[in-house]
């Protein structure tokens, strides 16, 4: 029986488990990546590990989130990842060289490498064929360390491109048509693997495109083969001796195939709130739209954002639009620079922003009241936008550019001729800000730079045998995580600093949350399907961690949030049966006895809940690994990773 690509890459960086679905597997890690607004907090905890240099064969520090520097806070965080990555053996991005996904696929990532990076969107680099998941920031440190990775053993979906795309129509739509198909939870516990005719007309950045919206279907990962488009890309990047040619065996075994004719997509849009809410711009036509950002790591390539300039060229932005363009590297902006598209960007009234994430995690550009605003962005969840009433839509860089004309909803199509834009034979390589780390013999030389607002993060005991808590918070299906800890301009600066977060926990939900929890001594969360679903950051652990948050009940997890659960010692519970959801209230003290016996004995062995204010019992099932069951009776990742050494 042949293999899948996935299965390939996972069986050369399998160092322990077996490969049989839903078994735990330890993957060794070739690179690793964090961003600023979750690396704060990796380094702090792999600083709390003692390795003193990195043990991967590279790991990345990219500063691309927090950018905004309102007071000294993003400012002072940026220097103490730079002072840490020098010490480590860890190369520094600096603010102004892009997104992380962006410049990690330009010149980082290799075909058939393991990458693990603390931001959802790491599988970006699957488009490269590279094997790239999403990971709580513990987990890189760990891997930084030398460390495992341990995800449950995925399925594998294979998604068969056939034909061609129609002009006009993109990568983007590609995907939110593999979103409306699969919707946010259809990727759970599998990877996505793309093959096909189709494959072969698109280039590595489109594939990029979809590789990194596989986070929205909440897949461990998507991949696509690594053929010569791939080398050509690779060799216009300066690093053919990259390449290696990677497909699936003939016979390769997939849980589930789908088909989709790529001559039959058409442009589509994600109406607010979720990224699954598909419909198409023919639909939606005609109606007004105050706002267009372009960029984030989902669509800044050079080609998108050549695209972009040829249909602004000679145009004006529409009076009553605000259109935002933040190019994903400074390849692409320099190049954008060099080629004078730029020039047609600036004469079109468009506000060009520093590459960056900005718009996308709320970064400035926040929509007026009610305002409608498409974006290219990958998510649309309630209020990430920094609007609470703003209505996202997810679209295409030539939706997006087209409607910032006309002012309304526009399918592309009806725009006229489409200029071809191609790859070009090479991209400029300036690698300046990457900032190599000092060597080893130096290492002991350099001096942490710490600012005030870095707090120490929550300490986490052993698991007491009873959790005697209240449910503090009742919430239905597909919370994300900017429900749990929601990010923005305002409150992204105090990413290291738990104790300041924490006064706006779940306030999306329930403004009272916070001072809520601080009235119990312990709490518990009840969820719907789903839960946690969106980006891997810890914060949403760590933070109901502070607040006395013992355990989630919950319909199902998403797989990230699971796991950074487990890393900060809270017990995340499924429903034995989903209907005992119905029968909990706010406020019903829950008891859950023998637990340390019962966990020790099967880390998947059904426990009772005693709803004590009801006078009921019902089941539910730990969400649990065995490595994982030690490490919530530890008391959390960085307790069991102390315990092993
Ligand atoms: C996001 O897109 O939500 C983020 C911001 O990039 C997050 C990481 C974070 O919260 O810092 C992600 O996707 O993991
Ligand atoms: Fe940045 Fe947005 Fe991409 Fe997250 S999704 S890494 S915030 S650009």
């Amino acid at each position: 029986m042949g293999l899948t690509l996935a299965e390939k890459i996972i069986k050369a960086h399998l160092v322990s488990g077996e490969m049989k679905q839903g078994e735990d597997i330890g993957l060794r890690i070739d690179q690793t990546l964090t961003q600023d607004a979750t690396g704060t907090m990796a380094y702090l905890e792999f600083e709390a590990m003692g390795v003193k240099r990195v043990k991967t064969e590279k790991s990345l520090a990219y500063i691309d989130h927090n950018t905004l520097q309102t007071g000294f806070e993003n400012a002072d965080d940026h220097r103490f990842i730079q002072s840490i990555a020098k010490k480590h053996g860890i190369y520094f991005s600096k603010p102004g060289n892009g997104i992380c996904h962006q410049v990690h696929l330009e010149r980082f990532a290799i075909p058939g490498k393991t990458l693990i990076g603390s931001d959802s969107h790491t599988p970006t680099a699957g488009g490269i064929g590279c094997f790239a998941m999403g990971a709580g920031g513990l987990d890189v440190a760990v891997a930084m360390g030398g460390g495992a990775y341990h995800i449950q053993m995925p399925g594998v979906i294979n998604i068969k491109l056939n034909g061609k795309l129609r002009d006009w129509v993109s990568a983007k739509d590609i995907i939110l048509e593999v979103l409306r198909i699969l919707s946010v939870k259809g990727g759970v516990s599998h990877v996505i693997e793309y093959s096909g005719e189709g494959v072969k007309s698109l280039s590595v950045p489109q594939r990029a495109t979809i590789t990194n919206m596989g986070a929205e279907l909440g897949a461990t990962t998507s991949i696509f083969p690594s053929d010569e488009i791939t080398r050509e890309f690779l060799k216009a990047q300066g690093r053919e001796a990259d390449y290696k040619e990677l497909c699936a065996d003939d016979d390769a075994v997939y849980s589930r195939v789908i088909e989709i004719d790529l001559d039959k997509v058409v442009p589509l849009a994600a109406c607010p709130h979720s990224p699954d809410n598909i419909k198409s711009i023919e639909e939606l036509s005609g109606q007004k739209v105050d706002q267009v950002c372009i960029g984030s790591c989902t669509n800044s390539s050079f080609t998108d954002l050549m695209t972009v300039a040829s249909i602004l060229k000679g145009h004006t932005v529409n009076d009553n639009v605000s259109l935002s363009i933040a190019p994903g590297s400074k390849q692409v902006f320099n190049m954008l620079a060099q080629n004078g598209a730029l020039a047609d960007i600036i004469a079109s009234g468009a506000r060009v922003l520093e590459c960056a994430c900005g718009p996308c995690i709320g970064m400035g550009q926040s929509p007026n009241s009610k305002g409608v605003s498409l974006r290219t962005f990958n998510r649309n969840f309630e209020g990430r936008s920094g609007t609470a009433d703003g209505q996202v839509y997810l679209v295409s860089p030539e939706t997006a550019a087209v409607s910032a004309i006309t002012g309304v909803f526009t399918d592309p199509r009806t725009f006229g001729q489409k200029s071809d834009i191609k790859q070009p034979e090479s991209f400029v390589i300036n690698d300046n800000l990457i900032i190599p780390p000092a060597a080893e013999d130096e290492a002991d030389n350099i001096e942490i730079l710490r600012g005030p607002n870095i707090k120490p993060f929550p300490k986490t005991e052993k698991l007491e045998n009873t959790i005697e808590s209240n449910v503090l918070l009742k919430v239905g299906d597909n919370i994300t995580t900017d429900h749990i800890m929601p990010a923005g301009a305002k409150i992204l600066p105090y990413r290291s600093n738990i104790p300041y977060l924490s006064n706006f926990c779940f306030t999306v939900c329930d403004k009272d949350f916070p001072s809520r929890c601080k009235e119990y001594p312990s709490g518990i969360v009840v969820g719907g399907l789903n839960y946690g679903q969106g980006s891997s950051r810890e914060h949403a652990a760590l933070v109901p961690l502070y607040l006395g948050i013992k355990a989630v009940i919950s319909k199902s997890f998403a797989r990230i949030h699971g796991a950074n659960l487990v890393n900060a010692g809270i017990l995340p519970l499924v429903f034995k049966n989903e209907s005992d959801y119905d029968n909990i209230s706010m406020l019903d003290k829950l008891v859950l006895d023998d637990l340390i016996t019962s966990l020790k004995n099967n880390p998947t062995g059904l426990l009772t809940v005693k709803n004590v204010t009801k006078g009921t019992t019902f089941e539910v099932i730990p969400q649990l690994s065995k490595m994982q069951r030690d490490i919530i009776l530890a008391g959390g990742l960085l307790n069991y990773t102390k315990e092993q050494n």
